[in-house]
């Protein structure tokens, strides 16, 4: 097919060819349990699993490997002391290039994860117990979550920058008596106050906290209350700490995420499926070799941070890079600064970060070696072909493959992507099917397109990697995923197939909105917006923007007697910042007298949409408003604005 982009072919997959992934992938649908059980040998295990799934989509019940029993700190940490002890296992770059970076051995990880669990240990934590980590993105934020899988505490990463409100709803859902935080963040030399944003949180009604842990990173003035908060560097030791054994479905950690409606999902996974499902696809997806440095961009608040930063590079024995910093400080070409820095060879990155430099200009790419480079990875959202054709030749200079890898925090890991080396790839498209996994296309009926088709994405079988539930609420996990086609797992995501059998995911079909690369509920937004004490009713849609993929589109009436200003504006856009956190900030607001509904009083949002992304000729049938006048205004009101 003409849009094939053939595979470099001096790189050519240590693993698997494209026919061993047939037949692998063969296999992996023919017989799941067996080869799951297969590649459950990945991981070292206290009881090895003799199950290999055991699941069902109605009911929903989902188990995978569940006579079996691990730790995933274990495996991500005390496995390789014997074989790799020495070898790095992070190299962590700070904010400032002008700060030294830091490399940590696997034996120096050890010692950092074992005094991390004594001190978690010291401030109360026990086995099972909620712990909310708070972090920047640097080892201490690593080692904390390895810690709590060490002691068989549950962590719950939550961003680090969501404000204070966002993390107190994030607190009160899973009962969280505990945090560790930092005395501050530092992005691109902004400062981010953590520990005030915590005092803050604790303040809000409903939350629990007993103890909070405190790295100090920045060494900026913070209070600490007495009783409650402890520095880690008080309570730190180096007594020895064995690892728990956990069951299989034993929770490993809660990660919030937005839907379509009401509050952000705490997404939980388990143990022994989560663990085989990142080892397994690192190691396949990534084709890591030994001795090489691979940088995932993400920041551990996501889950890809989660997934691909830390779970999946540890257990495979690989260095990975934590990157603290942002992509334009000092300036546009700190990516590659640090690639040629840290001579990292693989690099996994955003699609918005991509469109972001490519902006700037090619110099200062080119003005960088990037010669060890090998592989270049994308994530989070649709790469437009654009940007991947930059990404190719003038980052990669069509010498790395590129492995644009589709999957959700409820997935656990990566599900749709191409292997680097072994398959031809299509600018645009992610690819095709990881092993075990079964997409189907499906029209808004539920009937199974076959074929090149164009339709809502489910899965029909379980993986191991599947999120279980929804902390404290299976029903709502059961209605948000396996309701709208009974029997499925449905993604929201739409998506095409094309003759070849390639996936091309074009983008949410729910009202999720994917604004840089992160996960929004437009829910969220408007019930942010309605706080605001002259706010009626606020619509939010996204709408296509050209760094960010969508951007947030508010649509505002106000109460009697208010006037929509600029200042108002300005003022709305800092309330919805200080709610949610500054991802979530406006990117338009327009106001409006009313909101386009039907007499039912549904808001019709597809009219909303259209006149955001200013496309008046598809509006479709607008009868049904009970105002049908609106319509104009709010395009006259679109074009003012
Ligand atoms: C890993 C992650 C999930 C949503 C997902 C989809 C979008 C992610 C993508 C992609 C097209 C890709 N998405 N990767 N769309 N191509 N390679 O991002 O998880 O934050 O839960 O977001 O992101 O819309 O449904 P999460």
């Amino acid at each position: 097919m003409s849009d094939f982009v053939q595979r470099p072919g001096a790189l050519e997959h240590t693993h698997c060819t494209a026919e061993q992934y047939r037949r692998l992938y063969q296999n992996s649908l023919a017989d799941p349990d067996r080869f799951w059980l297969d590649q459950a040998g990945r991981l070292d295990w206290f009881v090895a699993p003799r199950t290999g799934g055991n699941w069902s989509y109605d009911p929903v019940e989902i188990k995978w490997f569940e006579d079996g029993t691990t730790n995933l700190c274990h495996n991500a940490v005390d496995r390789h002391l014997n074989a790799r002890g020495d070898q790095p296992a992070i190299i962590f770059e700070p904010d400032d290039p002008a700060s030294p970076s830091r490399t940590l051995s696997y034996a120096q990880l050890f010692v950092e994860v074992i005094q991390m669990a004594n001190a978690l240990k010291a401030i109360g934590v026990r086995r099972g117990d909620r712990v909310t980590i708070y972090m920047p993105n640097i080892v201490e934020g690593v080692t904390a979550m390895l810690a709590c899988a060490r002691i068989g505490a549950i962590h719950s990463v939550v961003f680090g920058g969501f404000s204070p409100e966002a993390l107190a709803g994030r607190l009160t859902d899973c009962d969280s008596r505990f945090i560790v935080t930092a005395d501050q963040a530092v992005r691109g030399t902004k400062p981010v106050p953590l520990k005030a944003n915590v005092d803050a949180a604790l303040e809000r009604e409903g939350v629990n906290v007993e103890s909070v842990l405190v790295i100090r990173h920045t060494g900026a003035d913070i209070t600490m209350a007495e009783g409650r908060d402890h520095w880690f560097h008080a309570v730190a030791s180096d007594d020895d700490v064995p690892c728990e054994p956990m069951a299989a479905e034993d929770p490993l950690f809660i990660l919030y995420t937005s839907g379509s409606t009401g509050k952000p999902k705490g997404v939980l996974h388990t143990t022994g499926g989560y663990g085989v499902w990142a080892a397994t696809t690192f190691h396949y997806i990534f084709d890591y070799r030994q001795g090489e440095t691979y940088w995932c961009t993400a920041d551990i608040g996501w889950v890809t941070g989660h997934s691909y930063i830390v779970y999946g590079p540890l257990m495979n024995g690989a260095t990975s890079l934590v990157f603290e910093g942002v992509p334009n400080h000092p300036d546009f070409g700190r990516f590659w600064d640090v690639v040629d820095k840290h001579q990292v060879n693989i690099l996994y990155t955003a699609p918005t970060a991509i469109r972001a430099l490519m902006r700037e200009g090619d110099q200062f790419v080119t003005s960088r070696s990037r010669a060890s480079l090998r592989l270049l990875g994308s994530v989070g959202e649709p790469i437009n072909p654009e940007a991947w054709r930059w990404y190719y030749e003038v980052v990669g200079e069509s010498r790395c493959p590129i492995i644009d890898t589709w999957w959700q925090t409820e997935t656990g890991g990566c599900m749709i992507t191409t292997l680097p080396g072994a398959h031809d790839m299509k600018p645009g498209s992610a690819g095709l099917p990881m092993f075990g996994v079964r997409p189907e296309l499906v029209d808004a009926e539920g009937g199974v397109l076959e074929g090149e088709a164009e339709g809502n994405l489910c899965i029909t079988a379980s993986w191991p990697g599947q999120a279980r539930s929804v902390y404290g609420d299976h029903e709502r996990f059961v209605q948000t995923y396996f309701s709208t086609y009974p029997g499925k797992y449905f993604t929201g995501d739409g998506c095409r197939r094309d003759s070849d059998g390639y996936y091309w995911i074009t983008g949410r079909v729910d009202d999720v909105i994917n604004v840089s690369g992160h996960r929004m509920g437009t829910a969220e937004v408007e019930s942010a917006l309605v706080l605001h004490d002259k706010v009626a009713e606020a619509a939010v849609v996204g709408y296509p923007h050209d760094i960010k993929g969508q951007g947030i589109y508010c649509y505002v009436t106000l109460n009697a007697g208010e006037d929509g200003s600029e200042a108002l504006e300005a003022e709305l856009r800092q309330h919805v910042r200080r709610e949610i956190g500054p991802i979530a900030t406006p990117d338009r607001i327009q106001f409006t007298d009313g909101l386009p509904k039907t007499r039912s009083g549904k808001i019709m949002r597809r009219i909303l949409r259209k006149v955001a992304e200013d496309d008046y000729g598809s509006l479709g049938d607008t009868s049904t408003l009970a105002d049908p006048s609106l319509v104009e205004r709010l395009i006259a009101g679109r074009r003012d604005s």
